[in-house]
């Protein structure tokens, strides 16, 4: 598929489709935390987020790096055919829709790879405990990863716009929450995250097609709430941040000649009902609790 062929009609059935949960909302509060410290709680419960800083090596993340190359080498092929997504083993990688001029390898020209929690590396990071610890205090002690993405921001990418997570997540609770590892540093000028603290108290708000021509399918945009009070996450290569589902955030446009790398993840509780069709996206994998039994 060409890249102009991801048009107007496509995005507005998108759009459409996560408009369908518009005012549900979710809870916002930890009332009692086993592991969470007193700040944690007040960050998540007032903010929506916890910046927890240095939560894993720099090493980690190199490696982190470097084993997302091999899976997209063997995805795709040296002389592949142009796809705007490339299908194989689990994992799915899409294309950029802006192309990065400066490409010289296929990994210049990738913009996300999905599923890949289960492998290697990239399920390493979700069996720390000290993660499913604070996820334990927000989500209870049933817990499963049921999203991942390698997000390569590649010099010139556009940032994603205002969204809430759980416009993507059809299902019957709520909050779902979300471990932003940053695998190099975030910053300003190469599209850092950016949060709206407290907006995880709304509702899902409505998510109109992101108009920009060229963006990434699949990209909506809040259009009906003041962003004035945002807020930065400029972040050192290791640190994690943890959010609401409900929590209103972007990420600036990569203006450096650098990636902008992050790995991310989305945590629920198990037996979360999804509907009648999951997102190809999704594999659901336990990782505490009742579904290690199953
Ligand atoms: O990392 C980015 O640039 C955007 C990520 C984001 O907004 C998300 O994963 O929901």
């Amino acid at each position: 598929m060409d890249r102009k062929d991801i048009d107007q009609e496509s995005k507005n059935d998108f759009s459409n489709r996560v408009n369908q949960q518009t005012g549900r909302t979710s809870s916002d509060k930890v009332i009692t935390a086993k592991f969470m410290t007193e700040d944690q709680m007040n960050s998540w419960n007032n903010g929506g987020y916890i910046l927890i800083p240095g939560f894993v090596d720099e090493s980690f993340c190199d490696d982190m790096n470097l084993e997302v190359l091999d899976i997209i080498k063997s995805l795709v092929p040296e002389g592949s055919a142009f796809s705007h997504a490339y299908a194989g083993e689990g994992h799915i990688a899409i294309r950029e829709m802006k192309p990065n001029p400066d490409a010289q390898t296929i990994e210049d020209e990738i913009s996300k790879l999905f599923r890949i929690h289960s492998t290697g590396i990239f399920n390493t990071f979700i069996k720390n405990e000290n993660l499913l610890n604070i996820l334990e205090d927000i989500i209870g002690p049933d817990i499963d990863c049921f999203l991942s993405q390698f997000i390569f921001k590649n010099p010139g990418a556009w940032g994603q716009p205002w969204h809430q997570d759980s416009s993507y997540f059809p299902f019957d609770r709520e909050p779902q929450v979300a471990a932003w590892l940053a695998t190099s540093e975030a910053t300003l000028e190469n599209g850092c995250l950016v949060v709206l603290p407290g907006s995880h108290k709304e509702s899902l708000h409505e998510h109109l097609p992101d108009d920009r021509e060229g963006s990434n399918y699949g990209y909506t945009e809040i259009k009906d709430h003041d962003f004035s009070e945002e807020v930065p996450m400029t972040l050192k290569k290791g640190d994690l941040l943890l959010f609401h589902s409900f929590l209103m955030h972007k990420s600036y446009d990569n203006k450096s000649k650098s990636k902008r790398s992050a790995m991310v993840y989305h945590f629920a509780e198990t037996g979360t009902g999804f509907g009648e069709i999951d997102s190809p996206t999704n594999e659901w994998i336990s990782l505490r609790g009742r579904g290690l039994n199953d």
